[in-house]
């Protein structure tokens, strides 16, 4: 028995019984952004081109420290998180890159990986290390750190495994690596703040040397979770500094959760973007910490911000400027599949408003101190429904005009609920 995939002819059905409704919709929009001056199919054209790549750990059920409560038909294993990648990206028609992240996606063949995927349509992103847990028979422990242990000896473990990574990238065809470390300290004078970043640089250095000419190293910065005194790369300026010490390959990635609460981030994006260090994105939303919910939950206003500070960059020609979307969520209480194809839509829904601000009005009220006047420009297009944009995209792509629920008429979940027999894992913890 094949594993069950969701038919043409379902998705042809569940299309055809929306058309009309969405070709109203779509008519009334691009007559009213052609008034704006704006070309509503170019629009649609920019938001096929539009890609963002999924975390394999986040298409199974996430948890917390506290506990994990999974959910029918979990993947079990890599090629089934490929399964559920390829539905997302049937319906959604914008996510055709995964973001791997190893031991968690360790496999014995990753030549047949790569080929499993090409045949689901998806290729690879940027490969994830992992130096924030011990894996069983593991010599060195990275409870007190990794790139930046006190022991030399933890520190080369931490470099051949990042390196390692390097390499099974090369066989997927990635082009870039993403180093997040947990290194850091719990009380004042735990550790030598300055030291612990000596001896990160000079880890980064082996590592970066072992990058491929292509290829680039984005460092992950967080402010705190699981240190909570410091952390190594606690910020994005101790993240900027690095990256210019390590050399070009070396770029920051931002992830939106890992700021303190009311941080200005959209203005890092622009800084990041101004000194060419922007490396790419870990896009979720967030209320508190580091909670990697649904992206454009939380705050949708901010995701907005950060793609204006995107859309003006390129329309700039921005030196080097060639961000790595990808998404990095935790999907607790909600069926992952749907939360990843609602993210993928909330990005491209920012992205679209970003793409119709009046950019040289806003210029005009800017340089007139029109203060009132800039921001409506911005708040003109971020009250733009351009949700009947996004629809004509999936449908013009080959997907879904209702993603959500043609997943749900399909009944895939259930199906593989009855595929993939529950496997027992330890509860708590985010995968
Ligand atoms: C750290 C982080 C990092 C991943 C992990 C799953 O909080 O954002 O990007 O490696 O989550
Ligand atoms: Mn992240």
């Amino acid at each position: 028995m094949t594993d069950f995939s969701i038919s043409e002819d379902l998705l042809q059905a569940e299309n055809a019984a929306r058309k009309m409704a969405l070709d109203e919709d779509y008519a009334a929009l691009t007559r009213a952004l052609s008034r704006r001056g704006i070309d509503g199919d170019a629009l649609t054209r920019s938001i096929m081109a539009f890609g963002v790549a999924i975390p394999t750990w986040g298409v199974g059920t996430g948890g917390t420290r506290f506990a994990r409560f999974p959910g029918p038909g979990e993947p079990r294993h890599l090629f089934d998180k490929l399964e559920d990648c390829a539905t997302i990206h049937h319906l959604v028609r914008a996510t055709p890159t995964v973001s791997p992240h190893f031991p968690w996606d360790a496999t014995s063949d990753y030549a047949a990986l790569r080929e499993v995927a090409a045949k689901h349509g998806l290729a690879f992103d940027a490969v994830n290390s992992n130096t924030f847990q011990d894996q069983p028979n593991q010599e060195h422990s990275y409870k007190f750190g990794s790139l930046s242990h006190v022991e030399p000896a933890a520190r080369a473990q931490a470099i051949a495994h990042n390196i390692d990574c390097i390499a099974i990238g090369r066989q997927l065809g990635s082009k870039a690596l993403t180093v997040w470390i947990a290194d850091g300290s719990n009380f004042a004078g735990q550790s030598n703040m300055t030291l612990a970043l000596d001896r990160y640089l000079d880890s980064m250095r082996e590592i970066c040397a072992a990058l491929p000419a292509d290829w680039r190293v984005f460092l992950e910065h967080k402010l705190y979770e699981p240190a909570f005194y410091s952390s190594v790369i606690s910020d994005w300026g101790t993240s900027f500094a690095a990256a210019q010490e390590l050399g070009p390959k070396a770029q920051c990635l931002v992830d939106l959760g890992h700021h303190a609460p009311n941080v200005n981030i959209e203005q890092i994006v622009a800084r990041l973007v101004r000194f060419g260090k922007l490396g790419g994105f870990h896009f979720n939303d967030s209320k508190y910490g580091d909670d990697d919910l649904d992206t454009g939950s939380v705050e949708p206003f901010r995701l907005f911000l950060v793609f204006n500070e995107l859309i003006d960059a390129r329309m700039r020609g921005a030196d080097g400027f060639a961000p790595a979307y990808m998404l990095d969520q935790s999907h607790n209480v909600t069926d992952p599949i749907e939360s990843l194809m609602q993210s993928a839509i909330e990005l491209q829904r920012a992205y679209a408003q970003a793409l119709i601000v009046d950019r040289p009005a806003l210029a005009e009220a800017q340089a007139a101190n029109d203060a009132l006047g800039a921001h409506l420009e911005l708040k003109r297009a971020y009250t733009t429904d351009v949700s009947p944009i996004l629809a004509m995209a999936r449908l013009r792509a080959g997907g879904a005009i209702a993603p959500i629920e043609t997943y749900r008429a399909s009944g895939y979940r259930k199906h593989k609920a009855k595929e993939r027999p529950p496997v027992a894992r330890t509860s708590a913890g985010i995968v």
